[in-house]
Order: C-alpha cells, then sequence, then structure tokens
C-alpha cells in the first residue's frame, strides 16, 4: 500500500515532527490548527493546512467527528495522532479504520488490552513478564485488600485498574490505614475514569524508571531499539530522558529488552510502543505499563540507534516489513533530552503564557532542537506548557552532558519564563552526573537546595524582567499588525522571513 496524504492530528512539535517525516518520504502532510494555531509552526509547515474549531483543545483536536470528516473530505489515507490527543483512544482508531483510513499506529485491540492495567499485568504475568507483585484482579472488599497487603508486605500502593501515568494511585504504609485509603483511591477512580476498580502492587521504594522502545510490524516481526532513562520528572512530568541507561549493564539489558519484546508479542502489538519499567536498586525490574504511541522521548533512541522512528511508524502503518532487523541495531554513543517547559521554576512551576519574542534556538554537531515554535508564536492556557525538546547526543555520557550544558547556555527564549535554569542546574547537579537518579531525584531536598541558591534567584529574576521586557517591546512593536494580518497562513512565508 502506498500511502498519499497524511493527515496529522496534532500540534506543536510533534506535529512538526510528523510533518518533516512525511516531507521525507514525499507524502504530503495535512496541518489541522484551531483558532490559538492560526500561525503556529505546524499550521505554517504543512502542505495544507485546515482550521479545525476554537482554541480550546475539545472544540479543536480532540473533535472526533471533524478531524474524520475533514480526513475523508481532503482525501487523506492516513492519521498520524502524535502524542497526547487521540494517541491512545481505542474508539477513535475503531472510527478511522471504520472508514477505512489508515491509523498510524497499533490496533484499538492493542490500545484497549493495555488500556486496562489488570488485564495488562495478567497477560504479562502469563508470558513471563516480571510484574510488580500484587493482585491482576480487582479489590472488592476491605478485608482482602488487607490480607494480600500483609502478604505482600507494606508499604503498598492501591492504583486505578483503569489509570496510569501516575493519576488515581495511594500509597498505603498499614492495615489501619486501608479502609480509608481504598474509599478514596475508588471515588477518585470513578470521577477520572468512569471506572472504580483498583487493585495492589507492592510499593517499590526510590526505583528508576526505564523503559524499552519497542516496534512491532503487521506481519509479526518484533524489534527493541533498547532502553531511555527517564526518572528525571516532577508530579509525573518528564524533564529529562537519557539513551542508554548508565545503570543497566549488558546483562540487564538483555533481560529487559526481552520482556519487552514479550509484552509486545503478548498483545499482537504492531507500530512503535514503549515498555514502562521499574527497577530496583538491584536491578530487578517490573512491567508498570505499556504506552502504546510514539513517546514525547523517542529522539534519544533515534540518537543512538539512527533509526527515524516516525518513517518507520508510517512505512509500519502502510504494511510493509520492519525495515531493520534486530542484530542491524547497536546503541552509538550517548543521547541526553531537555523538555523546555514554558514555566516558572522559582513559583511552583507556574505555567507562563504570552508570545516567544527574541527566540534564538542552539545548534552545532550533536544538537537537535524539535521545536513547535518561533519568533511571535504564542503559548496559551489552552494546551500544555512544552516549548520545546532539546536533544543532545556524544560518544560518551560525560561528553554528552557538556554539550547539553553548552547548548542550554546559548538558548534564548525571551518574552516568557522557562525552567532552561533549571535544566542548566540539574544537568550540573554531582549526583546527576554520576548518574545516581530515580523517580524521586527532583525531591523536596533538591527544590530546597535550589532556593538557597543566590545564582538561581537571580536567574529566575533576570528571566522575569526580560519577560516583562520583551511584553513592552511587543506592544510598540508591529508585531501585533503581522499577527493580525495573517489569516491565510499558508501565504504568509514571505512576510515572516522579512520580519
Ligand atoms: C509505582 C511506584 C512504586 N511502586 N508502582 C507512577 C505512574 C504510573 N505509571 C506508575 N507510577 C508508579 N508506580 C509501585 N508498585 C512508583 C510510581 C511512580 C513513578 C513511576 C514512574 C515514573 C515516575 C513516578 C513518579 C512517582 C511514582
Amino acid at each position: 500500500m502506498l500511502l498519499n496524504k497524511i493527515l496529522v492530528a496534532n500540534r506543536g512539535e510533534i506535529a512538526v515532527r510528523v510533518i518533516r517525516a512525511c516531507r521525507e518520504l514525499g507524502i504530503k502532510s495535512a496541518a489541522i490548527y484551531s483558532d490559538a494555531d492560526k500561525t503556529s509552526l505546524h499550521t505554517l509547515l504543512a502542505d495544507e493546512s485546515y482550521h479545525i474549531g476554537n482554541s480550546p483543545a475539545q472544540d479543536s483536536y480532540l473533535n472526533k467527528e471533524k478531524i474524520i470528516k475533514l480526513a475523508k473530505e481532503i482525501g487523506a489515507d492516513a492519521i498520524h495522532p502524535g502524542y497526547g490527543f487521540f494517541s491512545e483512544n481505542a474508539e477513535f482508531i475503531k472510527e478511522v479504520e471504520k472508514n477505512n483510513i489508515t491509523f498510524i499506529g497499533p490496533s484499538s485491540k492493542s490500545v484497549t488490552l493495555m488500556g486496562s492495567k489488570t488485564e495488562a499485568r495478567k497477560l504479562m504475568m502469563k508470558n513471563n513478564v516480571p510484574i510488580v507483585p500484587g493482585t491482576t484482579e480487582p479489590i472488592s472488599a476491605v478485608k482482602d485488600g488487607q490480607k494480600i497487603s500483609k502478604e505482600i508486605g507494606y508499604p503498598v500502593l492501591l492504583k486505578a485498574a483503569a489509570g496510569g501515568g501516575g493519576k488515581g494511585m495511594r500509597k498505603i504504609s498499614s492495615s489501619d490505614e486501608f479502609e480509608s485509603a481504598f474509599e478514596a483511591t475508588k471515588r477518585e477512580a470513578l470521577k477520572s475514569f468512569a471506572n472504580d476498580d483498583i487493585y495492589l502492587e507492592k510499593f517499590i521504594e526510590n526505583p528508576r524508571h526505564i523503559e524499552v522502545q519497542v516496534f512491532g510490524d503487521k506481519q509479526g516481526n518484533y524489534v527493541h531499539l533498547f532502553e531511555r532513562e527517564c526518572s528525571i520528572q516532577r508530579r509525573h512530568q518528564k524533564i529529562i530522558e537519557e539513551a542508554p541507561s548508565s545503570f543497566i549493564d549488558e546483562i540487564t539489558r538483555k533481560k529487559i529488552t526481552t520482556a519487552a519484546v514479550d509484552a509486545a508479542k503478548a498483545c499482537n502489538y504492531f507500530n512503535a510502543g514503549t515498555v514502562e519499567f521499574l527497577m530496583d536498586s538491584m536491578k530487578n525490574f517490573y512491567f508498570l505499563e505499556m504506552n502504546t504511541r510514539l513517546q514525547v522521548e523517542h529522539p534519544v533512541t533515534e540518537f543512538i540507534t539512527g533509526i527515524d522512528l516516525v518513517k518507520e511508524q508510517i512505512s509500519i502503518a502502510a504494511g510493509n516489513n520492519l525495515s531493520f532487523k534486530q542484530s542491524d541495531l547497536k546503541i552509538n554513543g550517548h543521547a541526553l533530552e531537555c523538555r523546555i517547559y514554558a514555566e516558572d521554576p522559582s513559583n511552583n512551576f507556574l505555567p507562563s503564557t504570552g508570545l516567544i519574542l527574541n527566540y534564538v534556538s542552539p545548534s552545532g554537531p550533536g544538537v537537535r532542537v524539535d521545536s513547535g515554535f518561533n519568533n511571535g508564536s504564542e503559548i496559551t492556557v489552552h494546551y500544555d506548557p512544552l516549548i520545546s525538546k532539546l536533544v543532545c547526543w556524544s560518544d560518551t555520557r560525560e561528553s554528552v552532558i557538556e554539550r547539553m550544558l553548552s547548548a542550554l547556555s546559548e538558548y534564548i527564549i525571551g518574552g516568557l519564563i522557562t525552567n532552561i535554569s533549571f535544566l542548566k542546574l540539574i544537568v550540573s547537579d554531582v549526583s546527576f552526573r554520576k548518574g545516581e537518579i530515580n523517580i524521586n531525584f527532583l525531591n523536596d531536598e533538591f527544590m530546597n537546595s535550589l532556593k538557597k541558591l543566590d545564582g538561581f534567584k537571580n536567574i529566575q529574576e533576570i528571566e522575569k524582567v526580560s519577560a516583562i521586557f520583551t511584553a513592552i517591546l511587543k506592544s510598540k512593536s508591529s508585531f501585533n499588525n503581522l499577527q493580525s494580518k495573517q489569516t491565510d497562513p499558508i501565504n504568509q512565508w514571505p512576510e515572516q522571513m522579512y520580519e
């Protein structure tokens, strides 16, 4: 099958990423955009761009009917969902397939299966993929839960069966806490996921978050593309990722990647997927969940393997065999990704909105910036605050850390407050440099130690002053003019370029 036109059902840096892959493959790309994204990069870069609705995602990027109707009208033969939005929505996938459009991702069956954490755990157990000790069925009575918790030992974690990504979890340290935690988790699960099934796992102390990139084709071939270390996160929002993990030796790598491929096989997976594990200090690892989409941090894997994951996704969706074999792959060097967010680390990570002005992005050998924005782009309250991803490659972990620090120091984003100086502090931290990290690295202790740093306060103050300064400049400049004239984004390139 040949794909002729792909509708990119997303925005920001990932939409840009997919559009670029389409262009390289000679496939037409069609962007959709909301009111807020009239002049966004993805809108400008696609071969065709279609206004899909108002700024709120519910009216635009989450409007299933409108997106599918548009795909048919414009003759798109495939839809790439990016990440977030409809990427893991089984109903959307079914609807796409019903309309004879190719979904660039897994089957709705795999998505549904992995969406139920208890079903996934059952399936993993059957296929000898290690899971965290606990239940594979929802718990129906407090008494049962207390009995099992006693067996596996406190602390335990109650989790929503339909949850994931950290929502609907509660730690229980002793039997007398059980009842109230049980009720509260059930209520939360019902509210968040319209499903109040909850189950139990042993609580793993200070684990690392390690995930394995897998790929399957529609002919049943499977490969892995090694692991990523994603422990540097805050409130379930990843901040820094790397590949490979400096904690993993060849024997552990063999075990965990084999387990990940087994997980993919178990749900007849095709296209790109990620199998998440927790790893304790003894290098025991446990299946956590499978993410049935392309992930934000895929570029670190691209850097160390030389594989273009998005092109591979498109090829597999079109029905081709995997374009490489496991034995073709080896880890080359080390890659690090920093997520650049519009938020203020010195003010409880409050999102920062406004126009991006005075944008200067780093470049040079081994430096890649995946950005959805440019000078004059607006960061609004409607979508997530990710501005871009700064991804670096070098031959060793030590040298890629130096390269990242250098690139971060080149990065100028005026007009709003970003986490760039915060990222510099993490990447230059002694423990981080030694690879001594786990999911609790950015704990209160680390954050408090930053508050004592005069340098950090100063940098944040300067950023704030600079944000205000550029905002004043904006109101006086012709920027507003330029912005308001851009009603037809397709024909705005000359004006943009002369600005
Ligand atoms: C855990 C855990 C400790 N023990 N399960 C959080 C997100 C969801 N995917 C699962 N999560 C966790 N599950 C057991 N049995 C700790 C976490 C966790 C976490 C996991 C990965 C990355 C970041 C995290 C941050 C806090 C808690």
